[in-house]
């Protein structure tokens, strides 16, 4: 270290606080305002300091797994989340969750209450482990699904604590973080600054070099287009993405998992990709483009048409902090740094010949009141009830339909596209409440997938929470009969009284439940007003999915199963009627 640097690192200012503190004033300071989770004897000391500092807003939920939807769903609206969970048996339930946001992109800082130092220092068997003498073995397991995992002690709290929730920020990722009981309460010397979560600075030569490169192909180009997947969301770039195509007059399409990153009533937004699976005037723009400009793209079956998606070999790959154009690869540039540099320096557009593609939203020929109720006339109403603003929430299954809903202006839409973890949407609907209370929160569930996770619906009332769930229940699994198991009994579930459960989870509650049954009394839910929680349970045939679900679980049986899997035995599965 030169003398100049050394006297620069002296003269920081530095504080005492307790690690416990610390940690709290520093999860606050990254913008996070609620702590999810479920108290154990090894975190308690910590949830009494954030008690008594006030720091964060303590929300118990049922289980740590719901609790990690829930830490999910308030960083996709948040920025970031906490997750507060206890050693091992609380960890491990957690885990499924924080894996799901490292493969969705999404920074949650969880931080496990563990057994003391003085135990691993002295070798005593604690509970919740092997009683083996082992310590490290959750620690590396959160290794597996975190972008920076630590055992915190008083030595390394102070930069540790600094380093992970930067590396979350700036990766997207969940990190992962040991406080042993023992140590909350010491005091550590700290900086007294508070931390800045601010995007490094990119290299200036790097940015100019890449977005001229950029602007250069996108200018010489005939058909050049964008394609936006969930980074430019995480990134905060939508805006820079719409500044772009709208001087340039560029289409814009969004890969399942950035459904509602573009608003879909901007002009130049043209639909979502999903290779065979695209409407055609999609396909034809992304893959047809003499110049792609792709925000990190990142294929999987369920998004790419099982595959089916082929990008143009030019396409050029922008991510959070580095960039593909040709044979270059660009380093230490950002995202946004870069597009607004693009915009800059492209000529303004006026005469490409675009034209704006709204999504097919569901229609119907106003099916008559008494009918039974479809999906096609389920989805046309939701259709109608929709409004600006509002937050969708829409879980695997034949709720998958809410991916062909056409939004108005400024909604919000969280899905798993990836992780695909049912039961997700119930704990992230708590989460994403926290996060923007006073939106309007549409959940779109399956009775299947409900039945993992449904205890937190009590967690939503006591926090009293006026979101409109929306449950389909179809008696089971719908949406494998498209895979495989038409009629088998494993694709069957417990016959719920789901519209009851509000008054279960809470005491004299004003939420309004309706089982509906035709479209009649579809539409006579959807006239309640929104002064309390609405549940509305939907009575529908199991046999009944919308056509792209059955599909989907056709092909997708194909490449689970191979050529020889049973979904070729007759009457296997759920299909489209030929
Ligand atoms: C944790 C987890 N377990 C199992 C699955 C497999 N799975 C995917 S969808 C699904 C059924 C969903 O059923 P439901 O929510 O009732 O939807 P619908 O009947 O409307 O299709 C199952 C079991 C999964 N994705 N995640
Ligand atoms: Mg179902």
């Amino acid at each position: 270290m030169t003398a100049e640097r050394a006297k620069v690192s002296s003269a920081r200012d530095t504080t005492t606080m307790t690690v416990g503190d610390f940690l709290l004033r520093r999860i606050r300071e990254a913008g996070v305002g609620h702590a999810f989770g479920v108290p154990g004897d090894f975190n308690l000391e910590f949830l009494q300091q954030m008690e008594d500092s006030g720091t964060l807003d303590w929300i118990g939920t049922c289980n740590e797994l719901n609790a990690s939807y829930a830490a999910d769903g308030y960083a996709r609206l948040n920025g970031m989340a906490a997750l507060v969970v206890t050693q091992a048996v609380g960890a491990l339930s957690a885990i499924n969750g924080v894996a799901g946001s490292y493969s969705e992109h999404v920074p949650v800082i969880c931080v496990c209450g563990s057994i003391p130092l003085r135990s691993i220092e002295r070798g005593l068997s604690m509970h919740h482990t092997m009683a083996d003498g082992t310590w490290d073995r959750f620690l590396t397991a959160y290794a597996q699904v975190t972008a920076a995992a630590v055992r915190l002690t008083p030595d390394n709290a102070a930069t540790e604590i600094d380093r992970l929730i930067r590396t979350a920020w700036h990766d997207k990722l969940p990190v992962y973080m040991e406080l042993p009981s023992d140590i909350a309460y010491l005091e550590i010397e700290v900086p007294a600054d508070p931390l800045v979560l601010a995007e490094p600075r990119s290299d200036p030569e790097r940015v100019r070099s890449c977005a001229d490169a950029i602007a250069d192909r996108l200018s010489k180009a005939k058909s050049p287009a964008v394609l936006v997947d969930l980074d430019a969301a995480r990134y905060g770039a939508a805006g820079e993405v719409m500044g772009l195509a709208e001087k340039m007059q560029l289409p814009v399409a969004v890969v399942a998992t950035a459904k509602g990153v573009i608003d879909e009533t901007f002009p130049h937004y043209i639909g979502i990709y999903a290779g065979a699976a695209s409407q055609p005037h999609v396909r034809k723009s992304i893959e047809g483009s003499d110049c792609l400009l792709s925000i990190n793209y990142r294929p999987i079956d369920l998004d790419s048409g099982s595959f089916t998606a082929s990008l143009p070999a030019s396409t050029i790959c922008a991510r959070g902090h580095s960039v593909d154009v040709g044979e270059d690869n660009f380093q230490a540039v950002t995202l946004r740094e870069v597009l607004r540099s693009v915009t800059e320096t492209v000529p303004q557009v006026t005469n490409r010949a675009t034209r704006h593609f709204a999504p097919t939203a569901p229609t119907g020929n106003g099916a008559d009141g008494s009918a039974k109720l479809t999906q096609a006339a389920y989805w046309q109403a939701i259709q109608g009830y929709i409004r600006s603003g509002d937050v969708l929430i829409a879980e695997d299954g034949t709720s998958y339909a809410a991916f062909g809903l056409q939004l108005p202006p400024k909604c919000s839409f969280v899905s798993q596209v990836i992780w695909g973890s049912i039961g997700y949407t119930v704990g992230s609907l708590l989460g994403t409440l926290t996060a923007a209370p006073d939106r309007r929160h549409l959940l779109f569930v399956g009775d299947g997938s409900f039945q993992l996770t449904a205890q937190e619906l009590s967690t939503i009332l006591r926090h009293d929470h006026k979101p409109v769930i929306f449950l389909i229940n179809n008696g089971g699994y719908t949406v494998e009969r498209g895979y495989l198991g038409k009629n088998s009994r494993f694709n069957d579930i417990a016959d719920w009284s789901y519209a009851d459960l509000p008054k279960v989870f809470k005491r004299n509650t004003t939420a309004r439940s309706f089982v509906v049954k035709t479209v009649a009394d579809l539409e006579k839910a959807l006239s309640a007003p929104n002064d309390s929680l609405i549940f509305i349970e939907s009575e529908m045939d199991p046999f009944d999915a919308p056509v792209p679900v059955m599909l989907g679980g056709n092909t997708g049986a194909d490449l689970d199963y191979g050529p020889r899997g049973p979904q070729h035995r007759g009457n296997m599965q759920l299909r489209p009627p030929s």
